[in-house]
């Protein structure tokens, strides 16, 4: 009973990756290199029509992507995990909520901010939405942040959410010039207790080998 996980190191197969080895899943790695350009490969875009990754094909089989399904998904059919508050616990609404947060006010702006040329034809037009979208990338990572009750996003008990914020803060956007060390403490805070876990650690340092 093995999840595929299409991915690539670095991305956002992280979160997906770290919630299966946090409900100790068995998984197999199928690399996709975002470098290489292969997510628009034919027979990539046949499981996610989108050409995104993360894919993740269960183990009775059927493709399922979209980062905040997946986290729901691996919770549900893990309850054992504690990656979610379980149903009708108060907390369940807010941690639906932010990760409904991050994966639709976030996440699609990631593709602007690094694909610009998607969006704009000009050169320089590409430049400075790419820049656009850095600052309202980091704006809504402020909000994350200052909803992040401490020590872990739901306060006392570790969960999915914390897995997605410290993903999000890892990448460039938020990692550029120092920003996050300055601006995001308690995601940070969150970052270096995930990698405490000793199921985290390893696809911690698959993914963010640099921190
Ligand atoms: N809505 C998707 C977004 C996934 C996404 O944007 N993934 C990025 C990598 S972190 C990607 O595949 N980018 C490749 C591209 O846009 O060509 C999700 O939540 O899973």
């Amino acid at each position: 009973m093995t999840y595929i996980l299409y991915g690539d190191t670095g991305s956002g197969a992280f979160c997906v990756e770290a919630a299966l080895a946090e409900a100790g899943a068995p998984l197999e790695f199928r690399p996709v290199s975002l470098e290489r350009g292969e997510q628009t490969s034919e027979s990539f875009l046949a499981l996610s029509p989108s050409g995104k990754i993360p894919a993740l094909q269960l183990p009775e089989g059927g493709i399922v992507t979209e980062t905040a399904a997946l986290l729901i998904l691996i919770a549900e059919r893990h309850p054992e995990a504690n990656l979610l508050p379980a149903p009708g616990r108060p907390q369940r609404a807010q941690a639906l909520r932010w990760i409904a947060f991050m994966a639709s006010e976030i996440y699609p702006i990631v593709e602007i901010a690094d694909y610009p040329e998607r969006f704009v034809a000009d050169h320089k037009g590409a430049a400075v939405l790419k820049q656009s979208a850095k600052k309202r990338i980091r704006d809504r990572l402020l909000i994350v942040e200052a909803t992040a009750a401490g020590p872990w996003f739901l306060g006392e008990n570790f969960s999915a959410l914390d897995i997605y914020a410290a993903m999000f803060s890892r990448w460039r956007e938020a990692r550029e010039g120092g920003w996050r060390e300055e601006f995001l403490p308690k995601i940070c805070a969150i970052a270096a207790a995930l990698f405490e876990r000793p199921a985290l650690q390893p696809v911690w340092e698959k993914y963010f080998p640099n921190g």
